[in-house]
């Protein structure tokens, strides 16, 4: 039985950028082949469950602006009508693939144990909707920062019990992101670093974080989870400082805890931009040591300084970012998450539609543009220009030699190498032709 929430609405249809209907895809074409593969294949959309589903419309001021008719979220019955309405929002927006933590599907239970089964229940409910739809898990992970209990950390807490409760809660999660086919599992810890030094003993902190990660790559192998293991970068907000900085800090990061070869990244546009990178930075970051998992696709405002996790609206950013992407060989068993939500005023359930299909447009351009740059070769000529001197046999053997041996032929060859230009403004120009 329909829930009506999406009353009136119908799934939405692509009708071409001419079209004048708010509520129809104008770019998202899903079967149209780009580059050899559909764009439903290349992008992987997934809807939040908690921005969209669980998240009331609160902020630092004020309270939930939404009301919908599945709060307050306490009680199964009610998790299970906000299922309902989600997998109606899956069938509007073409089967999106979606991604949860726990808390937002299943209210929190009076014990651990209580908690779990109903996230047994629930994605058991889940799994029947799933069924006879088209619609795929693009990954689970546990909230471990909401609850007072996760203040001061989940796996960096100083508190060995609050440690052993993040195991057993991600152990969960895992399992259920096992038995739904969820393609990654992720990591993000909002709550893994501190407020102050004062009272941190880093060194610890790091090193109980990655023999936490390591156990997870352990229990993945045991229950023969084929998935990617994520973790999600962030600079800060909730915390202070935040330990997954950025994707550098988290590559060195499993490098020294010898992970490198087991997690890959789960890369968020918002956060780029409050670690001081733009988006197409982190991805290529992450690609250029063979960790690019996945994206959360969302903008910050530039203004306010926040995390505001609203839907993409910039077809150039989101353009750089896939040109990046489709260059490391496309998102794979990764995905386009839009970790996104409405703006606070935006109550109606028309709204929640909108904000996806725009950001599914957004999105669809950037991957067409992207396409069309690697199509028409001009960025990759012009790279190939600017390291042409690389491909001499002479400059190559450099690389093999040493400082007294180049210094001497150097001095030798009497040569006075001149400035090149970077030609940054012609290269500038030449994007802006394609977005
Ligand atoms: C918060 C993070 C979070 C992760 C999942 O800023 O983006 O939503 O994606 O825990
Ligand atoms: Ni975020
Ligand atoms: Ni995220």
């Amino acid at each position: 039985m329909n829930t009506g929430f999406f009353e009136g609405l119908k799934p939405a249809k692509f009708e071409g950028a001419y079209s004048n209907d708010p509520m129809a895809f104008h770019h998202y074409n899903s079967d149209e082949i780009i580059l050899g593969k559909s764009m439903k294949e290349h992008l992987r959309f997934a809807v939040a469950y908690w921005h969209s589903f669980a998240w009331e419309g609160g902020d630092p001021f004020g309270g939930p602006t939404f009301e919908r008719p599945w709060h307050p979220q306490d009680e199964m019955g009610r998790a299970k009508m906000k299922a309902d309405v989600a997998f109606e929002m899956f069938d509007l927006l073409q089967n999106p693939f979606f991604c949860w933590h726990d808390a937002d599907v299943r209210p929190e239970g009076d014990t651990l144990a209580q908690s779990i089964s109903r996230l047994d229940e629930i994605t058991d409910y889940f799994m029947s909707k799933m069924e006879n739809r088209d619609v795929g898990l693009l990954w689970g992970t546990a909230n471990m920062f909401s609850h007072r209990r996760w203040m001061s950390g989940a796996s960096t807490n100083p508190d060995p019990e609050i440690f052993a409760y993040a195991v057993a809660t991600v152990k969960s999660c895992m399992d259920a992101t096992l038995k739904m086919g969820g393609q990654n599992y992720v990591l993000w810890g909002g709550r893994e670093g501190y407020e102050t030094l004062l009272n941190t003993n880093m060194g610890r902190e790091l090193d109980h974080m990655g023999r936490f990660l390591h156990m997870v790559v352990e229990y993945k192998h045991k229950i023969g989870y084929k998935g990617q293991i994520l973790v999600e970068p962030k600079p800060q907000e909730p915390s202070k400082h935040q330990y997954d900085y950025d994707a550098a800090t988290c590559i060195g990061f499993l490098r020294k805890y010898g992970l490198e070869n087991e997690i890959k990244l789960n890369l968020e546009q918002g956060h780029a931009i409050l670690a001081g990178h733009s988006f197409e930075h982190e991805i290529a970051v992450a690609a250029t040591n063979g960790m690019l998992g996945s994206i959360d696709m969302n903008r910050n405002d530039y203004q306010s300084g926040w995390d505001t996790d609203q839907f993409p609206n910039n077809v150039p950013e989101v353009a750089l970012c896939y040109y990046h992407i489709l260059k490391a060989g496309g998102l794979v068993q990764g995905g386009t998450n839009f970790d996104a939500k409405l703006r606070r005023q935006s109550i109606d359930a028309q709204d929640l539609i909108a904000a996806h299909i725009g950001a599914m447009d957004i999105c669809a351009r950037g991957l067409k543009t992207a396409a069309a740059m690697i199509e028409d070769g001009g960025l990759e000529d012009m790279l190939t220009k600017r390291y042409a001197g690389w491909d001499s046999p002479e400059a190559k053997a450099m690389l093999d030699s040493d400082f007294t041996s180049i210094s001497e032929k150097f001095l030798a060859r009497g040569h006075d190498p001149q400035p090149q230009s970077g030609r940054q403004e012609i290269i500038e120009n030449y994007v802006s032709r394609f977005v």
